[in-house]
Order: structure tokens, then sequence, then C-alpha cells
């Protein structure tokens, strides 16, 4: 019962960059690195990691769903603290259902903060992009829909160690995370 020709994004025009289909030309290269096996459930896939790749335009990282999958393919990255990043999101899924966004945290993963903002979350609803306004949000771009790209450019927190990420789409919280290591 959304109305999401009506979404606005006023509040986030401030912080929030979406990438033009022109930008997408630069290849963003992706190096899978390590490969925990944590007992995942499919054949061939383990969580996977993003890299960061700096370039004069300062550092991108980049990441994307799991297929049509409530999930992060990439569940970690690694950055500097203290630094700016612009964080990308190219949204490969082809399930028109399967919209997604990055709230980056000021908290390490749990399942209690991925909780309390998911649920946040849908309250704030469709015209907030399901962003809640939290102290625990460091960051997050507007809703992806399947084919679209979106970013957030952000300093990470001076302060080393994980931090969670989480797309907050109702229903998406409780199994699409990711930790950002801060280095
Ligand atoms: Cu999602």
């Amino acid at each position: 019962m959304h109305n999401e020709s009506d979404v606005s994004r006023r509040d986030f025009l401030q912080r929030l960059s979406l990438l033009g289909l022109a930008g997408l030309g630069a290849g963003s290269a992706l190096t899978a690195c390590g490969g925990s096996s944590d007992g995942g459930n499919s054949s061939g896939s383990s969580s996977a990691g993003a890299s960061a790749q700096e370039s004069s335009g300062g550092t991108t990282v980049t990441i994307h769903p799991q297929g049509n999958q409530m999930k992060f393919k990439e569940t970690e990255f690694s950055v500097p603290a203290d630094t700016e990043i612009k964080l990308v999101f190219e949204n490969t899924a082809s399930s028109p259902s399967m919209q997604h966004n990055v709230v980056l945290l000021t908290e390490a993963p749990s399942q209690d903060v991925f909780k309390k903002i998911g649920q946040a979350g849908v309250k704030a609803g469709a015209a907030e992009e399901y962003v809640p306004d939290d102290p625990a949000i460091l960051a997050a771009t507007p809703i992806s829909k399947p084919g679209e790209t979106v970013s957030v450019t952000f300093t990470t927190p001076s302060e080393p160690g994980e931090y969670g990420y989480v797309c907050t789409y109702p229903g998406h919280w409780a199994t699409m995370q990711g930790t950002m290591r801060v280095t």
C-alpha cells in the first residue's frame, strides 16, 4: 500500500547523491576476498567482501544484492578510519520486489541494533526511504529498485572497529546485513 511514486528525497539531498547511469562506465572492479565458511546453505556461495577502490576522486566501495535474495553479496568491507568514502550499491536483482538500500550504523553489528533500525525504518515509511531519524545511523543510500544504482558519501568513524550495515526495506533487516571494518 505504499505510494511509491510519491517518494520524497528532499531530506536526503544534502548528503546523498543518486548515481546517474552515466557514472556506471568506470568499471567497478570487485575482488572477492576471504570466504569464511559459515555453513551457508547454497553451493558455491560464501560470504564475500567488497574491496575499496582508491582513485583521484577518493575511495569507492561497491556492493550488490545476492541475486534475488534478501542478502548482500558483499557481507563485509574494510575502510580506513576518518576517511571520506563513496559507498555505491548496484541493485542487480531482477525481481521487482527486491528493492534495497544500505544503512550504515554507528554501532557494532548485532541482531538488536539491526532489529531496532529495521523496525524503525518500516515506521519511517517510503517517504523517508525507510530510514528512521536515529543516532545509530551513520549514513544511508536511498531505496533502489532492481536495475538502479544509488550511492552515499560519508566520512568513516574515527574509531577503528566493526560497524554494521543493513537494508531497511520492509522485511529485509533480519537477513540483509553486513559488517564495515574500520581500520
Ligand atoms: Cu533489501
